[in-house]
């Protein structure tokens, strides 16, 4: 089993009695209407079907379809006594939501459109694979948030910025003629789960992909995902007018780049009829942008908006916006830019906002534009690429990171204004509302690199489609239906995943620290780096270790940083002894000696956090080691083997880190703390020898 087949493996049954409990439900089912997105439902049945028991779907045919022990019906397809028992509940359905409910002996699975009979068949699916009980199902499901996107941050040359699993899954080369099977498979994936478009080219967008050779690409994949529910999104460069056109400006106030935003639109749609818009990176690391011309982001974000409101798309505009001009701290200009321009953006405008106002760290508090923008829709951008978590080496559950975020309360219309309900709508009122997980998918034959990785697709899925969703479902769900449904290996490493978030942190950023990664490409330690083009993409910068103290005071002492939440918080993070010690050093400087509430120094914490962390993968290690023979060998193995990895990395993060910071401190490491096997040199110069360009 080489993982090609993610979370849709239908393994056969593991014995008689459960094959005959499921059997006769799946050797009658009656699927009732006829649209492309039928076609996939049957088709995806019958992969089920050969997997679950080996046989062929076979569709029921006269007087048969009256002996059917499944329906999979619209609601207005439905019998009409059906139609009036079920009432009740099928009043409850929105959007592509979908209802499985067991009535009389029959399995029923209803929605209001095609989309949610397949989305509802997945569900279906999912019952069976994690041996639910049938008889008992009374299952209404409705999207909590509409758009569902994955952003893919691949190049026209199939290179992936931050991708760590193989190239681009999009051929641009064999495209619009051939259609891959991994396509389908990917439509067949994120339907499963929800996920609803996908942009499909990088936010450091090339204007190449708005050609109409490109368009005619992207269309044939539009095509290809169209039955499984799922828009193309396109990324727009802003200077686009002017690289394809030779306009003198992309300055959104003038009416010749309006023009060829509205023309360029319309081409667009011309290819793409239910093209679903734009996503824009402006003015950020480098990207042209309507600072370029004295605008604002909302100056830049309507004239895209503009012109393709007329077709129904949006704007996904991220606020990812920072320059090297920010005098004291990077992370405070996004909120300072974008909320006094609420209200100022057009209706199919939404700001797509980073889960922490820095840059997708192992542990950041939520971003203070959450709860800020009560009149502008803002969308949660995670990103499913570990680019600061180690890469795809390292086994991290994100979802445990999501979790804290989307839990996170705003305190913006009082107590239990958590970040999750901004971004469903339901705090402000939004009417338009997304979510964007940055994809880990590459041309590795098991999609993410690390197998484990395909749970953070699967997890980002479920939160899409409902941000409240209870995490330790979404890993058990996952296991049962990626490995095996034996409960000692699902209870043991579910606990691993829910625990190897917490693990990861401590050996790698503890109590606060941020940013402390390698130059440039963020794979191990660089608490060292310094210097260079700027200074906000150093370490030093984010720690600002002396012989006295550690940690970036970002109180009214400091950057005020913390002035963009809400007075609850203030009170809290502004007490460096109230704070949580998981966020201390992101807002206190704190001298090496003072004593935290655990008892310990600052730098006793630290040594015995790194310590922990390292302790903690040797324990997922342990635990995954006692799983050999409970699922298929060539997993097994090679997630031995990243483990390996894993744990020598996090010794390399212990050890250098420690050593570093300890030339501040000047305080010996504490008992229990194992001694770095090399010293201070080896790291730095480990840098130099093994990572080229550096
Ligand atoms: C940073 C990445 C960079 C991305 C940028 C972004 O290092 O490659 O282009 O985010 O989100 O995390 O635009």
């Amino acid at each position: 089993n080489d993982g090609y087949k993610l979370w849709l493996q239908y393994f056969p049954f593991e014995n008689k009695a459960v094959a005959d409990y499921y059997r006769d439900y799946l050797e009658n089912i009656h699927i009732v209407g006829i649209s492309p997105t039928h076609e996939v439902i049957k088709n995806e049945l019958g992969i089920a079907i050969k997997g679950f028991l080996g046989k062929d779907y076979q569709a029921l045919t006269g007087k048969s379809v009256e002996s059917a022990l499944c329906i999979i019906s619209k609601t207005d397809e439905l019998p009409q006594e059906i139609k009036t028992a079920f009432a009740p509940n099928t009043v409850g359905l929105k959007d592509d939501g979908y209802l499985l409910k067991y009535h009389q002996g029959k399995m029923y699975i209803i929605s209001n459109t095609n989309i949610g009979l397949l989305y509802g068949t997945f569900s279906f699916l999912k019952s069976i694979q994690t041996r639910a009980q049938l008889e008992t199902m009374d299952i209404l499901e409705n999207p909590q948030i509409q758009r569902r996107l994955l952003n893919h941050w691949d190049n026209l040359n199939r290179t992936v910025e931050r991708g760590y699993a193989g190239f681009s899954i999009w051929n641009w080369h064999r495209l619009p003629h051939h259609i891959d099977q991994q396509y389908i498979d990917y439509a067949r994936a994120n339907a499963s789960i929800g996920i609803n478009g996908t942009s499909i080219t990088n936010v450091n967008a090339n204007a190449l992909v708005l050609t109409p050779e490109y368009l005619e690409k992207a269309a044939a994949l539009a095509d290809a995902f169209r039955p499984y529910g799922i828009k193309i999104y396109l990324t727009a460069r802003f200077n686009a007018p002017m690289v394809l056109d030779n306009l003198p400006t992309a300055d959104p106030l003038d009416p010749g780049v309006q023009k060829w935003w509205k023309d360029k639109t319309a081409e667009i749609y011309s290819y793409i009829p239910d093209f679903g818009g734009f996503l824009v990176k402006a003015d950020s690391e480098g990207q042209p942008g309507p600072h370029n011309y004295g605008r604002t982001q909302a100056d830049g974000a309507n004239i895209l908006a503009d012109a393709v409101q007329p077709f129904g798309g949006i704007v996904m505009w991220r606020a990812f916006v920072y320059n090297e001009k920010t005098p004291t701290d990077r992370i405070k200009q996004a909120y300072d830019e974008f909320k006094p321009l609420d209200g100022e953006f057009r209706e199919n405008v939404i700001i797509q906002v980073k889960n922490g106002p820095l840059d997708f760290q192992p542990r950041e508090p939520f971003h203070p534009l959450f709860g800020a923008m009560p009149k502008t829709p803002i969308m949660m951008e995670f990103q499913i690429t570990k680019e600061y978590l180690g890469q795809e080496t390292h086994w991290v559950n994100l979802a445990s990171m999501w979790e804290e975020v989307l839990q996170s309360d705003t305190y913006a219309k009082g107590k239990g204004s958590t970040v999750s309900k901004v971004i469903d709508g339901s705090l402000h009122g939004y009417k338009l509302t997304g979510m964007a997980g940055v994809a880990n998918i590459g041309t590795d034959r098991n999609w993410t690199g690390h197998h484990t990785g395909q749970a953070d697709w699967y997890a980002y899925g479920k939160l899409a489609w409902n941000p409240d969703t209870k995490i330790d479902k979404i890993a058990e769900d996952w296991l049962k239906m990626t490995f095996s449904t034996d409960p000692d290996f699902v209870g043991t490493i579910k606990g691993v995943m829910l625990k190897s978030h917490e693990i990861l942190v401590n050996y790698m950023t503890p109590i606060g620290l941020h940013h402390i990664m390698a130059r440039s490409h963020h794979w191990g330690p660089g608490p060292w780096v310094t210097g260079g083009s700027r200074d906000d993409w150093t370490a030093t910068y984010y720690h600002k270790a002396s012989k006295d103290s550690i940690g970036f005071d970002r109180t009214v002492t400091g950057s005020n940083a913390l002035g963009q939440y809400a007075p609850e918080w203030k009170q809290i993070l502004g007490d460096p002894d109230k704070i949580s010690l998981d966020y201390l050093l992101w807002f206190h400087r704190v001298p090496w000696n003072k004593k935290l509430k655990t008892g310990n120094t600052l730098w006793h914490e630290m040594a015995i956090r790194y310590q922990k962390g390292v302790e903690g993968a040797r324990w997922m290690q342990k635990k995954w080691e006692i799983q050999e023979g409970k699922i298929d060998t060539e997993r097994f193995d090679h997630i031995r083997s990243f483990l390996n990895i894993q744990v020598r990395e996090a010794e390399w993060w212990r050890d250098s880190c420690l050593l570093y910071f300890q030339q501040f401190s000047q305080m010996p490491l504490p008992e229990g703390v194992e001694k770095p096997k090399y010293d201070l040199n080896y790291y730095l110069n480990f840098k130099r020898n093994f990572v080229p360009g550096i």
